[in-house]
């Protein structure tokens, strides 16, 4: 039975979630949906956020210290269907006593496969080879084409040793992969997946044949992988990016692509996406993804209901699932 406390919760959602986690908002709260997914900027979230006591929301809206210190009064509870919260001023919310919730550990086998998605699909030059396919320029086999790299036996440095960096170090493991990692604090070796532990990126980067980043987004980590970094890393190192756009500086990675010096990169997050810099699209050492990192019905399902689990919490006073202000 429902809930009278979250029925009568009024909450706005700003995109369309997965059916069953729409039925469920539907059912359990006073909902406002977005029934046709239009783009919300900010004057449309404010219009429809008034009397509303939770908002939804997503990374594809960003929530600034502005938006957020102009929330109708109502507003209590911003829920993200996200991990990441780069997209939301977190000191704003704190300022004005603002709750933020967000999706960890339901996305993080997802996003971890995803990371692997990209450094295999670099490696193995999946997009080369899908392309001489679709394109109808496979003429024979041979011994001497489509040649990547192989991933077992080298070394993967992890920038990010979060929950979705620790998985990759296990799948990694799995791979026959000696893995490393820099993150600001050492983990006690129950989390560290057995990964030797770099304060500093300097003695990382020449080790790393592969590079995961999966670090969150913040100031420390903006441009993280610039031109100094990349001049680190071995002649031919693969990397792979499912953190955020902005921690690869776009012109430094371009041309250490454009020379070689990496020799292919997997990208599924992009600085401005869905807008990407268009030089990655001619790049054939490229494997490019759109965003896919969480995209499995289980694990979207999940993060919905994530989502609402921290809005229901708040309606009935319950301790918050993930709380991150
Ligand atoms: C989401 C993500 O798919 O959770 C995050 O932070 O980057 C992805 O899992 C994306 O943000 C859309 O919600």
């Amino acid at each position: 039975m429902t809930d009278p406390a979250t029925k009568s919760f009024r909450a706005m959602a700003t995109r369309l979630m997965p059916d069953a986690v729409e039925a469920r908002f539907r059912a359990d709260f006073d909902a406002v949906p977005n029934d046709d997914d239009a783009a919300l900027d900010a004057p449309a979230i404010l219009a429809r956020a008034e009397g509303c006591r939770g908002i939804v929301c997503s990374p594809t809206e960003p929530f600034d210290g502005e938006l957020i210190a102009r929330l109708p009064e109502s507003v209590e509870i911003l829920a993200t269907f996200s991990v990441g919260c780069d997209h939301i001023d977190l000191e704003a919310a704190r300022a004005r006593g603002l709750i933020v919730a967000n999706t960890p550990d339901v996305l993080t086998d997802a996003t971890a496969d995803a990371t692997m998605l990209c450094l295999l699909g670099a490696a193995r030059m999946a997009q080369q080879s899908e392309a001489v396919l679709r394109q109808g320029r496979w003429g024979r086999w041979s011994p001497r084409e489509m040649l990547g790299v192989h991933m077992s036996g080298k070394r993967l440095g992890i920038v990010g040793m979060g929950r979705i960096g620790q998985a990759v170090a296990r799948r990694a493991k799995g791979f026959g992969m000696r893995v490393m990692y820099h993150n600001r604090r050492e983990l006690p070796p129950e989390q560290a997946e057995g990964a030797a532990f770099h304060a500093d990126p300097a003695s990382l980067l020449p080790q790393c044949d592969f590079l995961a980043l999966t670090c969150p987004l913040t100031p420390e980590t903006h441009h993280w992988l610039d031109a100094a970094r990349i001049a680190l890393l071995p002649d031919g190192a693969v990397v792979a990016n499912t953190a955020r756009g902005p921690v690869v500086e776009d012109d430094a990675l371009i041309a250490a692509l454009q020379s070689g010096k990496i020799a292919a990169a997997g990208l599924d997050v992009f600085t401005g996406e869905p807008a990407l810099d268009p030089r990655y699209l001619d790049l054939e050492t490229a494997f490019l993804l759109p965003h896919i990192g969480s995209a499995t019905v289980e694990t979207r399902n999940a993060m919905g209901n994530r989502a609402l689990d921290n809005l229901a919490a708040h309606a009935t006073g319950a301790p918050y699932p993930s709380r991150v202000a």
